[in-house]
């Protein structure tokens, strides 16, 4: 996919803010118990943001590659399996998905980018319907862009990266199916993805890692929100 943009050198503030938090939930982690999810229901689908829900709630919305995991991890952090719609071959849909947790706050799916087989219109229609979401949806409190924690950086999800630094879009990574790896190759694979990120970035976002397999990191998550939620 074209158009993310070119990469420049940024700093901005709102990275440390999170960091700040970030390091806030890091403290607070050993007295921490998983944050409860009382109720997950799906609400709507839609290719058009005026569609989305208007009650004004706080969104968290996933991105990333088809494939990476964001339905799975959906359905990980509400402990349902089947809430959002899983699938082992890339996905075809271009469709925003609100599911509202405890009646307070919604996870959005969006749609993957990065899919080969897509034509260039359904191309042209995808990079429209994320640019409208991410740039243009007010509720739109953060997004988590998950990257697959086997894979070597990927230009697509650099690129994307620097579109988001550019435009001042808060965002943080979250690393998906460490399940997969050895503890150690984990371990050096993050390392390496991060060291590639700060050749462009003077400070990372708050970083993740998870396995909706084993639901690693779902207490981090889940609290992470529960931070943000807090402030607002
Ligand atoms: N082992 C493992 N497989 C995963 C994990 N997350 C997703 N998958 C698998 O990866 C494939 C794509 O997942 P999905 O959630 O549909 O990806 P999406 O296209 O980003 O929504 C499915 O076969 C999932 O079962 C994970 O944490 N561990
Ligand atoms: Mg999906």
């Amino acid at each position: 996919m074209n158009g993310w943009g070119v990469g420049v050198i940024l700093r901005p503030l709102f990275f440390a803010i999170l960091e700040y938090r970030c390091i806030f939930v890091a403290e607070n982690i050993y007295k921490m118990s998983t944050p409860v999810v009382k109720s997950a229901r799906f609400v709507i689908s839609n290719t058009d943001i005026k569609k989305c829900p208007q009650d004004g709630k706080p969104e968290y919305a996933f991105i990333g590659r088809s494939n990476v995991g964001k339905s799975s991890l959906i359905n990980m952090l509400t402990n349902q399996k089947k809430l959002a719609m899983t699938s082992a071959t890339p996905g075809k849909t271009l469709l925003i998905n609100h599911y509202l947790i405890n009646n307070e706050w919604y996870l959005v799916d969006l749609p993957g980018y990065g899919y080969a087989k897509r034509s260039k219109s359904q191309n042209e229609q995808l990079e429209h319907i994320i640019s409208d979401y991410v740039l243009d949806r007010e509720q739109m409190t953060l997004l988590f862009v998950l990257i697959d924690c086997r894979h070597e950086p990927q230009k697509i999800d650099l690129e994307f990266f620097q579109w988001l630094g550019e435009n001042g879009v808060p965002f943080s990574i979250v690393f998906t199916k460490a399940d997969k790896l050895t503890k150690g190759v984990l371990t050096s694979n993050i390392a390496a993805y991060k060291a590639r990120l700060l050749k462009e970035w003077e400070e990372l976002p708050p970083v993740f890692v998870t396995s909706s397999e084993n639901t690693l990191g779902r207490a981090e998550l889940l609290q992470y929100i529960n931070d943000i939620n807090a402030t607002l």
